[in-house]
């Protein structure tokens, strides 16, 4: 495995490009990280994917759609969903880790809060952790410290199983970015330079419709935590809440959702359905002027 060089801090590209063990995740544009769930249980598309190579097959499509990154995971995080052992969890992810690092060019992350899991993930291939405790297991801010690959520090209120049963916040913008604070701060004292970072406010973990809004509305506060931002919105319950539409219906609701985070400062969106995110980012870019599409022909 290739070690990870956190950019110099005066570096003409630090903090935008995250060296995912070898392999780049460039922010100078918005990524686009798609979803694997090898779960038979997850809340949009559980046990579609469960058998590993259906699992490889999912993925490859995502890549081939254009995306940045693969998220690879083995734990179900939907409202009510109760956990998984160590063992049950290695032998979903790994064996698909392993072939689709081969298989693939972009990186691949490991969404999971097990250390255990972290340090066998990395151990085959994978270059980026993505962690809805925010590493707050015990023995998840060391192992990722010794890993050095990349982390997504997620807030969550609660925890899966009950997170949903009446969430509170006096101020839900502000007590997640302090939390995330908190997490960073955390981070950097274990040794994990914060150039590794990248903050997720969490939208639907342990929050009702009105804080994900305010959430997203209020997207670009978490600037001045001065790490990128990762918004994951794709076919939640947000949408059941606004629009009353099944899981299965959510595509056009979750495309715009990922361009109100886009344009509120989200440096990556992690998605189940790659194309029409991609599509919908790079025209937002192009007609923003941001990004690094290049004017193409015009037709
Ligand atoms: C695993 N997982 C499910 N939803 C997620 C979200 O919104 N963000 C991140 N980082 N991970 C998530």
């Amino acid at each position: 495995m290739m070690t990870v060089r956190d950019p110099k801090p005066g570096a003409a590209n630090a903090g935008q490009i995250l060296d995912c063990s070898g392999r780049p995740l460039d922010l100078r544009r918005v990524a686009v990280m798609g979803i694997l769930n090898i779960t038979p249980d997850s809340f949009s598309d559980g046990g579609v994917f469960f058998a590993s190579d259906r699992a490889v097959e999912r993925a490859l499509a995502m890549v081939e759609e254009g995306a940045d990154i693969i998220d690879v995971g083995g734990e179900s995080t939907r409202p009510g969903a109760g956990g998984v052992s160590v063992q049950e969890e290695l032998d979903r992810v790994i064996p698909v880790i392993e072939v689709l690092v081969r298989a693939v060019s972009v990186p691949v992350s490991i969404d999971t809060s097990k250390p255990e899991v972290m340090r066998a993930a990395a151990a085959a291939g994978a270059g980026m952790i993505n962690d809805v405790m925010a590493l707050r297991a015990p023995g998840a801010v060391e192992a990722a410290r010794d890993l050095s690959l990349p982390v997504c520090l997620m807030h969550m209120q609660g925890e899966p199983r009950t997170m949903q049963s009446n969430p509170h916040y006096q101020n839900v913008v502000a007590e997640v970015r302090d939390f995330l604070r908190g997490r960073i701060e955390a981070c950097v004292q274990a040794g994990i330079g914060r150039g590794r970072l990248v903050v997720d406010p969490g939208f639907g973990f342990g929050k009702n419709p009105e804080h994900n809004r305010e959430l997203l509305r209020k997207l670009a506060d978490f600037k001045v935590l001065q790490v990128p931002i990762l918004a994951g919105l794709s076919r939640k319950s947000l949408i059941g809440a606004v629009l009353g539409l099944p899981v299965e219906q959510r595509l056009h609701a979750s495309v715009a959702l990922a361009l109100c985070a886009v344009q509120n400062g989200a440096k990556i969106v992690r998605v189940h359905d790659v194309r029409p995110t991609i599509d919908a980012i790079r025209m937002f870019e192009a007609v923003a002027g941001c990004g690094l599409t290049q004017s193409a022909t015009m037709e």
